[in-house]
């Protein structure tokens, strides 16, 4: 039986961004330089998959510090981590490596001088994901205000709304975080920003790769995990601009081939935590449904690399 025609938009840039592929390495270079275990605090990245690979390698996963024995190394996952962190890593004497993504490192900073500048912080991020948790951790508790929606700017309450300064995560919707600051400058008009966005070049390629692939497709597959932020804007951005079945899939095993029924395109993406092994997974497996083309749709190149820390480039 000959199969149904189907074309593969291939949105470029996807996948692992230069933070993510930085903090896999310091993980394997953790490994390498001391043996297994190797103690990872939250998941390094988003990723089901990496985060299976690396068990199999020797990392250990935990939530908390106080999970992981003084004698062995720790990493910080790429999403970063409060003060308080590597204070207690500190205090316990133990060996750390910190993978926060130079990006949010560079957010850290800024709410740090914003702070000693005098002014009263406010985080445009997604409670209780471990990124703002990270960055209003930079700070003592209740230092700095947290709005997720445009809905929250009207309701904050701050000490002086003359002496304010925001800073955003990196993964958000560009579209959506546009709203918020309009807001914030609306109701403070003397608030500061960063002086370059903090939604970082990965998060901004993805959307807009799948803004131009979006309306050309019948749905939108996203390869990603549900606690992968920046996969789920992909989604939205997707619904968003044009496609009216957009869906994130871990794996070629979670496609619903029955809501694909009778399309004629679809258009492929993936999370900055989303390894491209699986990204040929999901194409394979449309490959055994359809007679496939597959078209890339590139929207930026991408040259960013981040080198992994001093202590794991050293030879012991
Ligand atoms: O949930 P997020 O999108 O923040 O994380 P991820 O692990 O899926 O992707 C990498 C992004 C990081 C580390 C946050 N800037
Ligand atoms: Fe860094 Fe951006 Fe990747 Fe986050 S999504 S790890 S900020 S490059």
């Amino acid at each position: 039986m000959t199969k149904p025609a189907l074309t593969l938009y291939l949105a470029a840039p996807r996948g692992f961004c230069a933070g993510v592929d930085r903090a896999i390495k310091i993980v394997e270079m953790a490994i390498g330089k001391w043996g297994a275990p190797v103690y990872v605090r939250h998941e390094i990245v988003h990723n089901k998959f990496v985060v299976d690979s690396l068990r199999d390698k020797g990392a250990v996963f935990v939530e908390e510090l106080n999970e992981c024995p003084d004698d062995r190394p720790v990493i910080f996952s790429a999403h970063g981590v409060p003060k308080s962190v590597p204070a207690e890593a500190d205090r316990r004497e133990m060996v750390y490596v910190d993978a926060t993504c130079p990006l949010v490192s560079k957010v850290h900073i800024e709410a740090q001088r914003h702070a000693e500048a005098g002014l009263q912080m406010i985080m445009i991020g997604h409670k209780g994901h471990p990124e703002t948790i990270g960055t209003m951790g930079q700070l003592p508790d209740g230092e700095v205000l947290l709005v997720e929606t445009v809905e929250d700017v009207a309701k904050v309450e701050v000490r002086n709304p003359d002496q304010l300064a925001y800073v955003t995560q990196t993964t958000l919707s560009v579209d959506d975080t546009k709203g918020i600051v309009a807001a914030l400058h609306q109701r403070f008009p003397n608030i500061t920003g960063p002086h370059k966005e903090d939604i970082c070049y990965a998060t901004t390629n993805r959307q807009e790769a799948v803004k131009s692939v979006a309306p050309k497709a019948d749905a939108l597959l996203v390869v990603g995990a549900p606690n992968s932020s920046n996969s789920r804007r992909l989604v939205e951005v997707g619904a968003k601009n044009g496609c009216d079945y957009a869906q994130l899939v871990q794996r070629a095993e979670n496609i619903d081939w029955r809501a694909l029924e009778g399309i004629r395109s679809v258009a492929i993406t993936a999370g900055a935590s989303a390894p491209e092994l699986l990204v040929n997974e999901v194409i394979d497996a449309f490959r055994t449904r359809y007679d496939v083309t597959v078209e890339v749709v590139e929207t930026a190149v991408e040259t960013v690399e981040f080198k992994v820390p001093k202590v794991l480039r050293e030879t012991a």
